[in-house]
């Protein structure tokens, strides 16, 4: 018997920008949510023209008969199916032809079988566009209240419970600003209120916070948890660490999470299963053992150590600054050793370190038995073998230094350099900045030995 999950809404949404998954990840994706206990799937893509962008034109027909298929999916496997439109754009709140086109798309879904719904107003101005709009409402807030209260009306004709979820446009922050706390005091209590925490991409989200966004806006937060998702300024970061720094205790604050999701639908499951044993037993929580067993059942037995190893290596992200901990473990060792033991040793140790780093790339780069994932990941393993190939070339630098053999240190000096600045050009983000300051502390005392000057002797 399993037991009851405390967050009681668990949810996953599609509310990336770039482009959104294919009909065949979404297939793959709901059986695969609720063997993890999520119960809720928000189809929201940034970049689906038909919800923000072009939202006033109908859903084409093979769109409507891929809602369709994944609809009927979702209740088979006991989830919700949340359709999301984004009309803030173009919308003129006070308009009754723009009203009557937003219930037209709602109602479209609902004939295919749709039930919950939701209107996002993220990522729109936060004024008032239209002349009539800023005539007929006082401020954003009451033109959002205003449609917002219509549609649950006309929701209510067409169901005895009617699911409407908002996201708000000033969707992070403490929940006391005015016009969080309008929204609060004159939507329907009924009516979930979508929250990022503090920030866009919270560090942190604390019952202490969420209490106090219950407070000002009267209803507890739906926490839109954004993370994984890596679009727009993150698109270089792969997000596969595990879910860290939510409080054991939130879900007694909020009315459910939602994690928004990564354009990468493979690489994407890693991060969810740790979500989903967050949600299912936050107090229990484990993150690293969690990301050890998500690993291991999303990359399988046979490639799980390989890709752990190199996975270190992509931990960096606003959850979490211990970038590439093993990595950085295993230079302040070597500096030491180097310092104040044996240098050959400590030299020979760091050279079986990069030489397994480099293994391990080329191992993962010729096939792991997840292919879907390898092509996912691929720019990203690229550049962890780039950096194996500096760290050795570092290293034989060091070593002929040390050796007191300046024309190959020289020579080698100089594969360095270019080395690095090829390494440097590959934009996906693999070591943090590790890598970087270890190279750059060997580039400056070989500078500083007066290596570059010397090259032709020997
Ligand atoms: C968008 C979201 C985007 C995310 C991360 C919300 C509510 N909206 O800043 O679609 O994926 O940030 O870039 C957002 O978070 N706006």
């Amino acid at each position: 018997m399993s037991i009851t999950a405390c967050f009681s809404l668990r949810g996953v949404i599609e509310g990336f920008y770039g482009k959104p998954w294919s009909q065949q990840e979404r297939l793959g994706m709901i059986p695969f949510l609720a063997a993890h206990r999520y119960n809720a799937y928000f189809y929201s893509p940034k970049d689906d023209p038909y919800l923000r962008e072009h939202w006033q034109e109908p859903h084409p027909p093979t769109q409507l008969d891929h809602f369709r298929e994944l609809i009927a999916l979702a209740r088979e496997n006991g989830l919700m199916f949340f359709f999301c439109l984004s009309p803030g754009l173009q919308l003129e709140y006070g308009s009754e032809a723009h009203f009557a086109r937003l219930v037209e798309k709602y109602r479209q879904l609902f004939e295919l079988g749709c039930r919950h719904f939701a209107l996002l107003f993220d990522d729109i101005p936060m004024a008032l566009m239209h002349p009539d709009d800023r005539r007929r409402f006082a401020h954003l807030a009451e033109a959002q209240v205003d449609i917002t209260r219509r549609l649950w009306q006309v929701l209510g004709e067409w169901m005895e419970e009617p699911s409407l979820v908002i996201c708000p446009t000033q969707y992070h922050g403490l929940g006391n600003e005015p016009y969080i706390v309008y929204l609060g005091q004159h939507l329907p209590k009924e009516i979930p209120i979508f929250w990022t925490g503090r920030f866009v991409c919270s560090p942190y989200l604390t019952e202490g916070d969420a209490q106090f966004f219950a407070r000002q806006t009267g209803r507890r937060p739906l926490i839109w948890d954004n993370y994984p998702v890596n679009d727009l300024g993150m698109a270089d970061e792969l997000h596969i660490g595990p879910l860290l720094n939510r409080d054991p205790g939130l879900y007694r604050h909020v009315s459910g999470f939602v994690s928004n999701v990564m354009e990468l639908a493979e690489s994407s499951k890693i991060p969810l299963i740790t979500v989903a044993e967050y949600l299912v037993a936050p107090e229990q929580y484990d993150s690293e053992a969690a990301w050890r067993r998500a690993i291991g059942e999303v990359i399988g037995e046979e490639d799980t150590a390989s890709f752990l190893m190199f996975a270190d290596n992509v931990r960096g992200s606003f959850l979490n600054d211990r970038e590439a901990p093993r990595l950085m473990e295993t230079l302040l060792q070597f500096r030491y050793s180097f310092l104040y033991g044996d240098r050959t040793e400590a030299v020979r140790g760091l050279q079986h370190f990069f030489r397994e780093m480099e293994q391990n790339a080329s191992r993962l780069l010729a096939g792991m038995r997840n292919q879907r994932l390898a092509r996912e990941v691929r720019r990203w393993l690229v550049k962890y073998w780039h950096w194996a190939k500096v760290g050795l070339s570092a290293t034989a630098l060091i070593e002929e230094g040390i050796k007191g053999r300046t024309a190959r240190a020289a020579f080698h000096l100089l594969g360095l350099k270019r080395l690095l600045k090829k390494t440097e050009r590959i934009p996906a983000k693999v070591c943090g900045n590790v890598m970087k300051l270890f190279v750059g502390s060997v580039l400056q005392e070989a500078t500083r030995r007066g290596y570059t000057a010397r090259k032709q002797e020997d």
